[in-house]
């Protein structure tokens, strides 16, 4: 084998969010990837997250589906391909287009999302398709298409760098776009006039670099945001000659005007010293993201911020205009294809009978859907009803995903026929299929992706399929043939498809449509391989740049609309039974469903349990202490979760994580509990505000094991993660087994003659056992009646070492426990941070990463070196945590 160094390095583009960022790699040789950021990529130009850099450890073969399944058992291609091409057939034969759905994802490339698009609206006549994205950008297209005509994303990335002010609405951008984050605190500090307003019920690390951080009333955005274009009426900040750019504006005021911002529950001068300083600042941006589109009025957040930028006309000029972030990487490509059920290709109309017939001649297809389709929600209702009798799902977890997610997992269980196509069969959804389909994964993938400012990038293959792993788009195109549409799906590369995309594009160009990429419609093939990040439009008319800086809008009149919008009460009511309010979101070092995030056991260092965020006035109430379990419950279902007592949670508030699993912790699993609420407008889901009740779990037992084998846990709380040499594991019961040595050797799948040293000590309700062989330490556990309270990271470092020196469960005083990570890259811990600035070595970031490498490699944990600094010179109540 060729030494790694000769082979050579492959210019990609990072397989997590919406940043989008230029990603070096290159096989290690080991079956992993070295990997580096792109210093040439304009979305990161170098930089990389704690995710980006630990791609390489991702892409092993562990867990990875190889070949075809039915029915549970091993089959071949062909077997595969002619039952899903039968079954769909004979569905739509049978009981017509309504009856099959596709269910797809802002994580497919933009040429697996076309064909899927076309197969299922252009052939199978069915419009019958919906995206994650529905969870995820559906209330910014709403928004976007009710105020501008068209989905446009009006500015780019470096606005960020060039505004005055930039507010983050809704956004954890330190954790969910860190590079933007990144370049945003650098432009900060280069011009620390710049100001940052975070708005956010909840505290988050996000906060580190806000000047204001107002942290309003879940849900009142809509309020605020009146609030701020009245009083930029009443300062006069209004653009002139604005009436000839924009329509609505006098109806949008007088209801802005009307709205009381009473409701966002700030203080008169917090909302007038925002107002003051958005006025009065020419160049703003305003980034929003979930806490703004994932609610029961996410169009009309949406709307509510456009409107203010309108008035102002600060839009598509240099540091201005409203940013929606994207979440996935192709949640934008998905949105060009059409992937949403009411959208067709190129941002053309399923219902504009003009489009829909170009659109057909086009695809030469038998006919098009006139009406759209099943959103999210309502899809996996009709799964439920039996409606939908024939379901393909496509690189996303719904069974984890969907709110209502248990009434989700029981309607595709029960669906008659279903078929998904994943990078493994270790998925809550996967569990459930008829047909289980291997696709290869970010690493073996070619084509193109476009990130949150309209760049299309191309991710390249690092590694060859593994297994019988197959392409999703040449998947598709087979079933395609199979059920008799030869021509249209035969395609042999992406950059064929991309090129068909591409021509498509130039259709909707010449109806007056944004997405135009018709320069791209006779790329070569050496031309596709080469392709550059280029941002949208490439058309003779119009290339890149930013829109509507020239007053040019998409609507029939060609002005902009602003919306009369009046703030809502709160759609799910709080009840004396379901007092609390929960929202839910992200981690810095998990990505979503954990299927790739969770095998790098660096990432698992950071957050190895979901938990719930509670107010110490709601956690004193109901007699919740620090790392017990508390069980959450709404009229959906429950869960049980860690608890952490924070003030970062307003009083009446939670917060929980969105990432564990069946696979990871199956009490985690929070949309069980999520109401499935949604915008009337867009159809997204409402995933920050359900109404729930919390109550001590009330455990008997608490343990942690560490093992080299996946253990098996049996619990009824457990929560399992990759450490590095094996496994490290949470666990809780009600009831305590009768000999915990049998149930230790149970959990671990050890022979009763596998040779252990314990401790147990009842009048301390405690049991200790390590087991070992050949003096090798391969599995401990730790029970108590109370949450084990032992040195976890130094646990998992004697894997494979001496099993006398597991049973203390910490380490000797000349070992310093190094306590959880904080930085990921260089595996440092909260201790030992604190060890620097108690000795007075370091009081900054910069000079804690001096000492320490903390934060100097990635810089995704530098938001929380400087949380920990702030707590730990001035004393707050959380110190105590
Ligand atoms: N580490 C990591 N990064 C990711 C992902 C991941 O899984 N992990 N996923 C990617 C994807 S697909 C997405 S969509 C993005 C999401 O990125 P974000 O939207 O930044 O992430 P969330 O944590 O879902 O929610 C953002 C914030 O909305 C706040 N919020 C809740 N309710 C309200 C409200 O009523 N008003 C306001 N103003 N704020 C509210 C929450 O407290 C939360 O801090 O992240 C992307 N990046
Ligand atoms: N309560 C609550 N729920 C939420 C959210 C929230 O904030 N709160 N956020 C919502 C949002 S914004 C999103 S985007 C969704 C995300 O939710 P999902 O899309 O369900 O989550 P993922 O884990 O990203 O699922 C992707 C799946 O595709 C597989 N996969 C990866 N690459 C490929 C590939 O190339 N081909 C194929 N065929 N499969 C592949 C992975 O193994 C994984 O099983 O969750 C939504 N749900
Ligand atoms: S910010 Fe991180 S997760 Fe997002 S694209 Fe860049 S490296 Fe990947
Ligand atoms: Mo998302």
């Amino acid at each position: 084998m060729a030494p790694a160094t000769a082979r050579p390095e492959v210019r990609t583009t990072c397989a997590y969010c919406g940043v989008g960022c230029g990603v070096l790699a290159r096989p290690d040789g080991r079956g992993g990837l070295a990997v580096s950021g792109d210093p040439a990529h304009p979305a990161n130009l170098g930089r990389l997250c704690s995710k980006g850099s630990a791609l390489g450890e991702t892409v092993g073969l562990e867990d990875r589906l190889l070949h075809p399944m039915i029915g549970g058992a091993r089959a071949s291609w062909d077997e595969a391909i002619g039952l899903v091409a039968d079954r769909f057939r004979a569905t739509l034969a049978e009981h017509g287009p309504g009856s099959v759905g596709f269910y797809v994802s802002g994580q497919m490339l933009t040429e697996d999302y076309y064909v899927a698009n076309k197969l299922i609206k252009g052939f199978m006549g069915s419009a019958n398709i919906d995206t994650n994205s529905r969870l995820c950008m559906a209330s910014t297209v709403a928004g976007h298409k009710r105020a501008f005509g068209t989905d446009t994303v009006p500015g780019t990335y470096e606005d960020l760098e060039l505004a005055d002010l930039v507010v983050l609405v809704g956004s954890n951008l330190a954790w969910c776009h860190p590079v933007l984050y990144q370049r945003l605190a650098a432009a900060k500090a280069a011009r620390p006039e710049m100001r940052v307003v975070v708005i956010d019920p909840r505290r988050t690390a996000t906060c580190d670099i806000a000047d204001m951080h107002l942290a309003l009333a879940p849900g009142s955005d809509v309020a605020l945001f009146n609030g701020l274009l009245a009083r930029l009426a009443d300062l006069g900040a209004v653009a002139e000659g604005m009436d000839t750019r924009v329509e609505g504006f006098e109806e949008a005021i007088a209801s802005a005007r009307a709205d009381d911002p009473a409701a966002t529950g700030l203080s008169p001068q917090d909302l007038e010293a925002f107002w003051f300083l958005f006025a009065g600042t020419e160049k703003v941006v305003t980034v929003f993201s979930q806490g703004v589109n994932q609610s029961a009025r996410g169009s009309d957040k949406v709307n509510a911020i456009l409107n203010c930028h309108l008035a102002t006309g600060r839009i598509g000029r240099p540091g201005m205009g409203p940013l929606s972030v994207t979440g996935q990487p192709n949640a934008m490509g998905g949105r060009e294809v059409g992937g949403l059920a009411n959208m067709l290709a190129c941002h053309m109309d399923l219902e504009n009978a003009t489009h829909r017939a170009a659109v057909q001649e086009f695809w030469q297809s038998p006919g098009l859907p006139t009406k759209p389709g099943l959103k999210a929600v309502d899809l996996f209702r009709a799964v439920e009803s039996g409606q939908i009798k024939a379901l393909w799902i496509i690189c996303t977890n719904p069974a984890v995903s969907m709110p209502d997610a248990d009434r989700v997992r029981a309607a595709i269980a029960a669906c008659d026929f279903t078929v998904v196509s994943d990078l493994t069969a270790r998925t809550d959804t996967a569990r459930l299929a008829d047909v289980l389909l291997p696709a290869t994964g970010w690493a073996e993938k070619d084509g193109t992706v476009t990130n949150s400012d309209r760049t299309i990038s191309r991710q390249r293959a690092v590694l060859p399929p593994p297994g019988e792993a197959r392409h999703d788009w040449d998947i598709l195109a087979r079933v395609g043939r199979r059920m008799g549409w030869s021509i249209a799906f035969d395609y042999q590369c992406p950059a064929e498809i991309f090129r068909e995309h591409a021509a498509l594009s130039g259709i909707a160009g010449r109806f007056g449509l944004d997405f135009d990429i018709s320069g791209f419609a006779d790329l070569s093939d050496a031309g596709y391989e080469r392709l550059q990040p280029t941002r949208w439009p490439v058309a003779a008319a119009r290339q890149g740049g930013r829109f509507f800086g020239d007053g040019a809008y998409f609507t029939p009149s060609g002005k902009a609309r602003m919306l009369a919008l009046t703030q809502q009460p709160p759609e799910t009511r709080l009840e004396p039974r379901y007092p609390l309010r929960l929202n839910t979101g992200r981690v810095r070092d998990q990505w979503h469903t954990m299927t790739r995030t969770a095998r790098a056991p660096r990432l698992n260092r950071h957050i190895a349990e979901p938990f719930l965020e509670i107010h110490p006035a709601d956690a004193a109430a109901r007699g919740l202490a620090p790392a017990e379990l508390a069980r959450v419950d709404s009229p959906h279902g429950s869960a049980v979760l860690r608890v952490l007592v924070t003030e970062r949670v307003q009083p009446g508030t939670l917060f929980a994580p969105i990432h564990w699993t069946g696979e990871t912790a199956p009490t985690g699993r929070i949309d069980a509990v999520v109401a499935p609420v949604v915008d009337p407008v867009s159809g997204q889901p409402d995933s920050k505000a359900s109404a729930v009740a919390v109550a001590p779990f009330n455990a008997a037992w608490y343990g942690f094991a560490v093992s080299v084998a996946r253990p098996e846990p049996n619990a009824p709380y457990w929560a399992r993660a990759a450490c590095d040499g094996g496994w490290r594991t949470e666990l809780a019961g009600l009831e305590a087994p009768d000999d915990w040595a049998s149930a230790a050797r149970d959990l671990f799948g050890l022979e009763p003659e596998a040779e252990a040293l314990s401790v147990q000590d009842p009048a301390r309700d405690l049991f200790r056992v390590a087991f070992h062989r050949e003096g090798q330490l391969i599995a401990a556990l730790f029970v108590a009646s109370t949450p084990v309270a032992v040195a976890r990271d130094h646990l998992v470092g004697l894997l494979g070492g001496d099993p006398a020196l597991a049973l203390s469960g910490r380490p000797g005083a000349d070992q310093p426990d190094p306590g959880p990570v904080i930085c990921a890259c260089l595996n440092v811990g909260v201790n030992t941070i604190l060890g620097a600035i108690e000795s007075g070595r370091a009081l900054s970031v910069e000079t804690i990463g001096e000492a320490l490498g903390a934060g100097t490699n990635c810089g995704s944990c530098r938001p929380e070196i400087a949380a920990i600094l702030a707590r730990a010179t001035t004393p707050t109540r959380e110190a105590a945590e």
